[in-house]
């Protein structure tokens, strides 16, 4: 059977009290998990521990939703993926449009940050995605290679793992997700681009797509034959939404 991940990113939400509500909600709905979907939680910085322990034992796994690019040394207010990898977390979305919108990040350092959750044992999910005015200029495949060539020059196919997220900007947020048909062109796009580096890499590299997955159009996306699950935003913030999301991949 194939295998999905389901990456809610609660974005700047929470708080110690509801973080507990939201994981009881989502437990009570959804008590055994799929062997054939991983299911992965990514809370705010100050509460990677606290759910750490919350979700210790339930098969749900912990990401964060940005790190360092280096490991440790004089970076005032970073985190080092290695803390992160230490506090239980597994994953670390690299790259998020909000990171570079807000905070200026460029493919340069998503290569980096890559390259440092990579050596601290995380697995990236390495956002890539074009806005509203390139997808009108016909420029989506420009910017997607773009993107991904940056962060694939510090990838080391051989042995490396590494999950890809497109998240559409003109969809995040909005409400508007892309179509099913939009996402697989995209996908396709994104395998084949890593295809002419190392075919098998890309055959086994998930590509999860994120931007207003809900769950009335979960299914058809995630029917889609190049996408690999799903990285939920607002949905992932209501129990009942995101067990439905998930329920439509078991
Ligand atoms: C895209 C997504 C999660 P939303 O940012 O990364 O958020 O589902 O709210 O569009």
């Amino acid at each position: 059977m194939k295998k999905y991940w389901l990456v809610g990113n609660w974005k700047m939400h929470g708080s110690l009290a509801s973080n507990a509500t939201l994981l009881n909600a989502i437990r009570e709905r959804q008590p055994a998990l799929s062997p054939y979907v991983d299911m992965v939680l990514c809370p705010a910085f100050p509460y990677i521990a606290q759910m750490a322990s919350l979700v210790e034992g339930t098969g749900i796994q912990l990401g964060a939703q940005n790190a360092s690019d280096h490991l440790q040394g004089a970076y005032t207010g970073e985190t080092s993926p290695r803390m992160l990898k230490e506090l239980g977390c597994g994953y670390v979305i690299i790259g998020h449009s909000e990171r570079r919108i807000y905070q200026g990040e460029n493919d340069g350092l998503m290569g980096r940050k890559a390259l440092a959750a990579i050596d601290a044992g995380l697995i990236p999910i390495i956002c890539v995605g074009e806005t509203a005015e390139e997808r009108d200029k016909s420029r989506t495949h420009e910017v997607l290679a773009r993107q991904l060539d940056a962060a694939f020059g510090y990838i080391r196919t051989a042995h490396d793992q590494v999950i890809i997220a497109y998240e559409p900007i003109w969809a995040i947020g909005t409400g508007i997700a892309a179509t099913p048909e939009i996402v697989q062109t995209e996908h396709a796009f994104l395998r084949s681009r890593v295809a002419q580096r190392d075919p098998s890499f890309a055959a086994r590299m998930p590509i999860i797509y994120g931007g207003s997955v809900k769950p009335g159009n979960a299914a058809s996306l995630f029917s889609m034959p190049d996408v690999d699950g799903g990285l939920i935003g607002s949905a992932a913030l209501n129990a009942e939404d995101f067990v439905a999301i998930y329920q439509s991949l078991v």
